[in-house]
């Protein structure tokens, strides 16, 4: 039997070509014989991930509900997913993009992987909003903030500390998990991350972390918690990174929800933040495109680390986008140049203001029944205290069978989120009163 492979059978058996080759092909030999048997290997990160990711799991056990329980209908109101159709002039725009497709003068290929020029500029024209300058190279085009906010920890080294919001959107936890920047899973937190608690006595923002760490996650209006940071929270913040050379990712994703004017829409409203934080934002809520896919980061040229000069990380994650993405879809970017225009913001400022209106139906039915509500003020979530003393897995059970409500259990967003439970105000009007009915009807509070 011939157990070698040609090009091994040649190095073991053929002096000469040994001889020849010197040094390297000894040391080849060597590993080539040290690898005999072994195969490729996972990467084990993976199981270090505490439990499965927290949407599908909830998917999963809706589904599980229904087929034990056929001819009833669920209302979700779990998953924070649009509802709505998108607006006339969104439409339009997508509609012009199909329709350049149609012709050789105007069909368009592979675009440039940052995103097309105009939608840069338009992105970028939008933060003078907020008296920010931003240049159109410090945008970079995504199809959405979940895959911008994993992607992004790979720009920075692997000794990196990361800091997180407890309770917070899974994805940053689980992508350094991913990435090996943590220790195992104990008790819900795991090793090497920096938790920063988040609760009713801090009104659900941090304080700045004792120690020293390199990467803050920040979310705001907050997913799950909904609260939204204030100027003077988020300058503690920007303080704390420029002073520890720190790099805040600020996620901005429900930055349109917001509509007290006193609250920051952009962590660059802060002095200094153009030194120290990259900005991610998103389509998907502000324009219901949860499923074309469209979402962009903000990347400074000010941004500097502590081993790199202005410039550098731009251009990093310039390098790993080119290589790794290959741009949004250009239908999908005309129609996000269509939200931007005066008209799209117009008319989906209106279903933002609907989906808002469902935030306060859910918030005032769940507050009337002696329920303790937060958020759902300027953000689409409502983060309510689980009642009777149940986990947050508990009440999930309980408002799916008594209700045939789906919610989210605090504790997947991080142990800080246990005793809490999330209602999201995306959904039809009449779905969301028949489910917050429902739950004034049939959900008995004991406290
Ligand atoms: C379910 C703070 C929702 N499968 O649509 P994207 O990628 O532009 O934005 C995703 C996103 C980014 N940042 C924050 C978010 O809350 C979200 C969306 N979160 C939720 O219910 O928490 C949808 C979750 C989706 C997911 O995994 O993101």
């Amino acid at each position: 039997m011939n157990i070698f492979p040609k090009q091994i059978k040649t190095n073991l058996f053929r002096k000469k070509t040994i001889h020849f080759k010197g040094v390297f092909n000894l040391v080849f030999l060597y590993k080539l014989l040290m690898g005999l048997g072994k195969m490729v290997k996972i990467n084990s990160n993976y199981d270090k991930l505490a439990a499965g990711y927290l949407f599908p799991e909830i998917a999963k056990r809706t589904k599980a509900f229904l087929s034990a329980n056929p001819g009833v209908s669920v209302m979700k109101l779990g998953i924070g997913n649009t509802t709505e159709p998108l607006t006339k002039t969104t439409l339009n725009g997508l509609r012009m993009g199909v329709e350049k497709l149609a012709s050789v003068e105007t069909y368009t290929g592979y675009g440039d992987e940052q995103g097309n020029t105009a939608l840069r500029e338009a992105i970028a024209k939008k933060y003078s909003d907020y008296n920010v300058e931003i240049d159109p190279s410090e945008v970079f085009v995504s199809d959405g903030a979940k895959p911008d906010s994993g992607n992004i920890q790979s720009i920075f080294s692997q000794d990196a500390i990361i800091a997180v919001q407890d309770p917070a959107y899974p994805v940053y936890v689980d992508t350094n998990v991913i990435a090996g920047r943590t220790g195992e899973n104990e008790n819900g937190l795991y090793k090497g991350i920096v938790y920063m608690s988040c609760s009713e006595e801090n009104n659900f923002f941090p304080t700045v972390p004792r120690a020293r760490v390199d990467l803050i996650y920040l979310c705001s209006p907050n997913n799950p918690t909904g609260a939204v940071a204030t100027h003077e929270q988020l300058k503690k913040f920007v303080d704390y990174a420029l002073e520890n050379k720190a790099v805040i990712i600020f996620d901005s994703a429900y930055a349109e929800y917001i509509s007290d004017p006193t609250l920051p829409r952009s962590i660059y409203e802060i002095k200094g933040a153009k030194e120290c934080a990259i900005e991610l934002n998103s389509f998907s809520k502000s324009a219901g495109f949860t499923g074309v896919r469209l979402g962009w980061s903000i990347v400074p040229k000010n941004l500097v680390t502590e081993d790199s000069v202005a410039g550098k990380v731009n251009a990093l994650w310039n390098r790993r986008q080119t290589t790794f993405f290959n741009g949004a879809s250009n239908i999908v970017q005309d129609g996000g140049l269509a939200v931007l225009s005066i008209e799209g913001q117009e008319e989906n400022k209106k279903v933002i203001d609907y989906y808002m209106e469902n935030a306060k139906i859910i918030r005032e039915g769940l507050e009337s029944i002696g329920i303790k509500c937060f958020g759902g003020v300027n953000a689409p979530y409502i983060w309510m205290k689980t009642p009777n003393g149940l986990t947050s897995w508990e009440f999930f059970d309980k408002l799916l069978n008594e209700c045939h409500v789906v919610g989210t259990p605090g504790s997947g967003f991080g142990p800080g989120g246990e005793g809490y439970f999330r209602l999201s105000a995306f959904g039809h009007k009449e779905n969301i009163e028949k489910a917050v009915s429902e739950i004034k009807n049939k959900l008995k509070v004991e406290e």
